[in-house]
């Protein structure tokens, strides 16, 4: 089973999202095995952006990551990567598909709500650099029969 790491971003959060974007991963049959509401450190920013260090968005990129809290998540599922990445749509908002929650809630790229892996490789160092093992919970839930073939 794969896992992948979200975050719902400051502009999701203050609009009220958090429960909105977290159902449609839950309906999906995504099963939720970490979670934690937090303030991003700059460093914590740069670290996790590093890849677009340099980019003509990076600065207000870190800006808009810090500035305001995030509810940031482990989901695991078959293809969890692909699944959720597909969930949340393409990072234009413009350009991500109907139903998807950038389309359904989004405008402009530079607010475009959430983050989501964007392969197995990253996957997991994402959450190991947001996550300690700990805090994550290996779980059986009644439905998993129904959901993972
Ligand atoms: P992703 O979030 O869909 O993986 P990336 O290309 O990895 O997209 O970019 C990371 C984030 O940087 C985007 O989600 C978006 O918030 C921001 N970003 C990317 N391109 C632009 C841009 O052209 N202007 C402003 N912000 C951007
Ligand atoms: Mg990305």
């Amino acid at each position: 089973m794969q896992k992948t790491f979200v975050i719902v971003k400051p502009d999701a959060v203050q609009r009220g999202l958090i429960g909105e974007i977290t159902a449609r991963l839950e309906r999906r049959g995504l099963k939720l095995v970490g979670a934690k509401f937090l303030a991003v450190s700059q460093e914590l920013a740069e670290t996790h952006y590093a890849i677009h260090k340099g980019k003509p968005f990076y600065e207000g990129l870190i800006n808009y990551i810090t500035s305001s809290p995030v509810m940031a998540m482990v989901w695991e599922g078959p293809d969890a990567i692909a699944a959720v990445r597909q969930t949340m749509g393409a990072t234009r908002p413009t350009e991500a598909a109907p139903g998807s929650v950038r389309h359904d809630f989004g405008l402009e790229v530079g607010r475009n709500l959430t983050h989501a892996s964007d392969s197995p490789e990253n996957g997991e160092a994402e959450v190991n650099l947001w996550f300690k093992p700990e805090e994550l919970v290996s779980w059986e839930r009644a439905t998993d029969a129904w959901i993972f073939e």
